[in-house]
């Protein structure tokens, strides 16, 4: 039985504040259509794909921004597209806000859902690093206040198993972690899905703007190939609310090849086979942990943030 996944990474152009959810959720439809209509199985859309990346805004009152964030998934804004997934035979993995106020507490978290060819819910990730600054910092030409609306997720990376294979989520920043790929890899993870918003500018290094594209392959082709994995990254880029931001989905592959990758700033399907018994080749050979790895040798990994003097 062959185990090739097509899969769509369904970039979107930018959300305006402006644009309501059954607006992005038509959009989003749109996308969903195309890829079945391109034999997909899964399609992958961006982090924060139902709203504007509103951590650019920041708001004294943390309430007045409850408005950004889900409280429930599917609710009545998204069920049409789990509607239409089920309809399509056709499974996702959504990017949202979640203001979750069961067990008597209220979290924050930056979500991701994978979800079914039959509409239900496989697991939800939680962004484990979470980028940017707590306060307002008004010098900045535009805030990105993700540590003030977003607790890092205590939970860390997991992999479930789907869609005939092995699939782990992460979110933006966390694909620039090497840890990140190597706790879904020691999960024998066969597919990563990982959307995205990253502005171009840089408020506190500028000298990186020029290099955002490059950091992006960079990070998605090594920790593929690092981890004998397929890895996908997600954009939501274009100009949104005057901040231009990075459009470059890619689909990588084991070998660290970039199998297809978006070439606008708008909406658009990216899609590549995946052939998930590819990941064999790295982790049996090269990359074989258990022959290879050096776990013992490897104590500051967890025991320690940052650098330290000895
Ligand atoms: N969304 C997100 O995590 N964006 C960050 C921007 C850089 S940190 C201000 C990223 O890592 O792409």
């Amino acid at each position: 039985m062959t185990r090739t996944l097509r899969v769509g990474a369904a970039q979107l152009g930018p959300i305006q504040r402006s644009d309501d959810r059954a607006s992005v959720v038509s959009r989003l439809i749109v996308l969903l259509r195309e890829a079945a209509d391109a034999g997909c199985d899964l399609v992958a859309y961006p982090e924060l794909a139902l709203t504007t990346f509103f951590p650019r805004w920041f708001v004294d009152d943390i309430t007045e921004a409850d408005h950004w964030y889900e409280t429930a998934m599917p609710n009545e804004h998204t069920q049409p597209l789990f509607d239409e997934a089920r309809r399509l035979g056709v499974g996702f993995c959504l990017g949202y806000a979640l203001l979750d106020r069961d067990g008597g507490t209220e979290n924050r978290w930056n979500v991701q859902s994978l979800v079914d060819r039959d509409g239900s819910i496989v697991g939800t990730f939680r962004k484990v690093h979470i980028p940017g600054h707590e306060a307002h910092e008004p010098d900045r030409p535009f805030q990105h206040a993700e540590r003030y609306y977003f607790e890092p997720s205590p939970l860390g990376f997991g992999v479930w198993e789907a869609f005939g294979g092995r699939i782990g989520m992460m979110i933006c920043n966390d694909r620039r972690w090497p840890e990140s790929y190597r706790e879904m890899g020691l999960q024998d993870v066969e597919l990563i899905l990982c959307g995205y918003n990253t502005p171009l500018h840089y408020a506190p290094d500028p000298s990186q703007d020029v290099l955002q594209g490059f950091h992006n392959a960079l990070v998605a082709q090594s920790g593929a190939y690092q981890n004998g994995t397929f890895v996908v990254v997600v954009a939501k880029g274009g100009v949104e609310e005057g901040v231009d931001s990075l459009s470059d989905t890619l689909v990588v592959a084991p070998s660290g090849e970039i199998l297809a990758r978006s070439s606008t700033s708008g909406d658009e399907l990216v899609v590549a086979d995946c052939d998930l018994d590819w990941c064999r080749q790295y982790r049996d050979t090269l990359f074989d942990m258990h022959r290879y790895r050096r776990p013992e040798v490897y104590t500051r990994l967890t025991s320690q943030r940052g650098p330290q003097l000895d």
